[in-house]
């Protein structure tokens, strides 16, 4: 059974860029033609360019219309993995592919790997038919096919993804995913070329975390339902606040590094306080100096006769400390190092001590003052790319037992006169399957077609790109950006590796200015805006609009 809401979805149809209206007649611009501009990655050009020798330096393209293009209507096999945490808008970027592939040539297949990255390496997956694209369009969720976080990073899991997509007969392989899962995308692609194989390989930019961003990528998709879920969920908290005005909330928000998360959380719904990672770093700010700024909001209010307030934090906090930082980096290479005689010891007193023979001194003082849940939190395994899942580290509450000793002290010394009742939230999983905003749902399903005219258009190691997107979709335009070109080398696992640079929350760019322009007020004043939910009818000024950092970052190019 389905609900009322995902019934009328079914009946959505997303919108594209205007040039796709064109049906096959369309162009690629600058095209592949060797003579045509080559591109360089962000950095460590000489590692990257060494690696990837027969990806790297290929230039941007973007579709126009032009002639009847007879390449698109040839019959393709394409393969897709969703990969990574889910996104609000996944099945609609399946959607697009499905479309443009049929559109192009009704005998063309579309075959879904199963559980993500895995399902290539193992051959398992369906058959995608239009019975059943039609149960996923414009739904949440990535339950069509499944997702998963496995690495293809062993010569045996290259051979056997490579092994499948011959089997199978593909043309083309689409990963959509995250800054690590469009890694893995260059490094197959990469793959396929060394061994002769004419299989492509095309990324989509996915991730609620909105770290995947540059030049030509404005936005990863997700990012726009999760904040407005996220947004709605802080609105109706500030407003039962400003209702009791007893408690004060402590709000962790999902973004496992970056905070652009928080930062348009705080744009949406203007918290008393929004803590954010990159300016906590720049700034070397220790967990104390990190305690004292909110411990001024929640004196100053209690002042006003407020003993209530909202305060955002970002998922990643911990890793931007400075001194947290260090230890983790430690811990990171430790663990990875020391892999066996660590996951042979089972009590976390056995673990601490066995890590503090090789923990520098400072790293030691640092993971023996905070708190033991916490402590052992930063020693969940890894994900299969080397991160700490902070997910699971409960920095809001680590937060709000440090800030209770330091109100109590400047109780103590007269300082602070209010009452501090604090309670805690971690919104991530909330926000992560939504139905898709009008937004999302258009933009994935555009994502998705574009990918089936990189595909189509004979490309490889691109991922779909589709720009101007802060206007209207009348107004977007398509294309693809060569993997390479977003690569730097960094610290994974002990080794440096090839990795899709994340972008972080820029300090001296125009969403964090208009955060920092209104902050000191918020931080005393009560200015709690309530965005209410998510809106799929009605009028486009509240069903339309794009996140508030995307219209900062790119206002619309008429
Ligand atoms: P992706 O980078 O794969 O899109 O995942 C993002 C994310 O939602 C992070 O915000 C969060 O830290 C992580 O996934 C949690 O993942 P999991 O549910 O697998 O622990």
């Amino acid at each position: 059974m389905t609900s009322v809401l995902q019934t009328a979805r079914y009946q959505y149809q997303p919108k594209l860029p205007p040039v796709f209206g064109n049906g096959l007649n369309i162009r690629v611009k600058p095209g592949t033609e060797a003579a045509q501009s080559t591109t360089v990655c962000v950095a460590d050009r000489d590692a990257l360019g060494a690696l990837f020798k027969h990806t790297y330096g290929k230039p941007p393209v973007t579709f126009e219309p032009g002639e009847y293009n007879a390449a698109l209507a040839k019959p393709l096999v394409a393969g897709v993995i969703l990969s990574g945490g889910q996104a609000p808008g996944g099945h609609n970027v399946i959607a697009g592919l499905f479309d443009g592939l049929k559109k192009g040539n009704a005998a063309s297949r579309l075959i879904g790997f199963r559980g993500g990255p895995s399902g290539l390496i193992e051959d398992t997956y369906v058959e995608i038919t239009g019975a059943l694209m039609d149960e996923y369009r414009n739904t949440g969720g990535f339950d069509m096919i499944g997702s998963g976080r496995t690495k293809i990073e062993t010569d045996k899991q290259f051979a056997a993804s490579l092994e499948t997509a011959t089997k199978r007969g593909l043309d083309a392989v689409v990963i959509i995913g995250g800054d690590d899962s469009n890694t893995n995308a260059a490094l197959l692609a990469e793959y396929f070329a060394e061994k002769g194989s004419a299989v492509q390989v095309i990324g989509c930019p996915k991730t609620i975390d909105g770290d995947l961003k540059n030049e030509y990528i404005e936005a990863s998709f997700g990012f726009d339902t999760a904040c407005k879920t996220y947004s709605e969920l802080i609105g109706n908290i500030g407003r039962d606040a400003n209702s009791a005005k007893k408690y004060w909330h402590f709000i962790k928000l999902m973004g496992r590094s970056a905070s652009h998360i928080a930062l348009e959380c705080a744009l949406q719904t203007h918290p008393n306080i929004c803590l954010i990672s990159e300016e906590v770093a720049a700034k070397q700010m220790t967990l104390d100096a990190v305690v004292d700024q909110i411990a001024e909001s929640v004196v100053k209010r209690a002042e006003n006769g407020e003993n209530f307030g909202i305060a955002l934090i970002p998922e990643g906090l911990v890793e931007f400390i400075p001194e947290m930082k260090t230890l983790i980096a430690e811990l990171n290479d430790l663990m990875a190092a020391h892999e066996d005689e660590f996951s042979g010891l089972h009590s976390f007193g056995g673990q601490r001590a066995f890590l503090e023979k090789y923990l520098s001194r400072e790293s030691t003082a640092v993971f023996e003052s905070i708190p033991e849940e916490i402590a052992k939190q930063l020693l969940f395994d890894r994900d299969p790319h080397g991160n700490v899942q902070v997910s699971r580290i409960e920095t809001e509450k680590l937060i709000v037992e440090m800030l209770e000793k330091r109100l109590a002290k400047m109780k103590a010394e007269g300082l602070y006169k209010g009452k501090f009742s604090a309670l805690g939230h971690f919104f991530g999983y909330e926000g992560r399957c939504a139905f898709p905003s009008n937004f999302d749902a258009d933009y994935c399903y555009s994502l998705g077609y574009t990918a089936f005219m990189l595909i189509a258009s004979g490309l490889s190691d691109y991922i779909s790109s589709v720009r101007n997107i802060s206007g209207p979709a009348s107004a977007w335009t398509a294309g693809g950006v060569p993997l390479t070109m977003m690569m730097n080398m960094e610290q994974r696992h002990g080794k440096q590796r090839p990795v899709i640079r994340k972008a972080l929350v820029e300090l001296d760019g125009a969403p964090f200015k208009e955060f920092v322009s209104h902050r000191a007020e918020w931080a005393v004043k009560t200015r709690f805006v309530y965005p209410g939910s998510i809106q799929y009818y009605g009028p486009p000024e509240v069903c339309d609009q794009p996140t508030i950092t995307l219209k900062w970052e790119h206002p619309p190019v008429a």
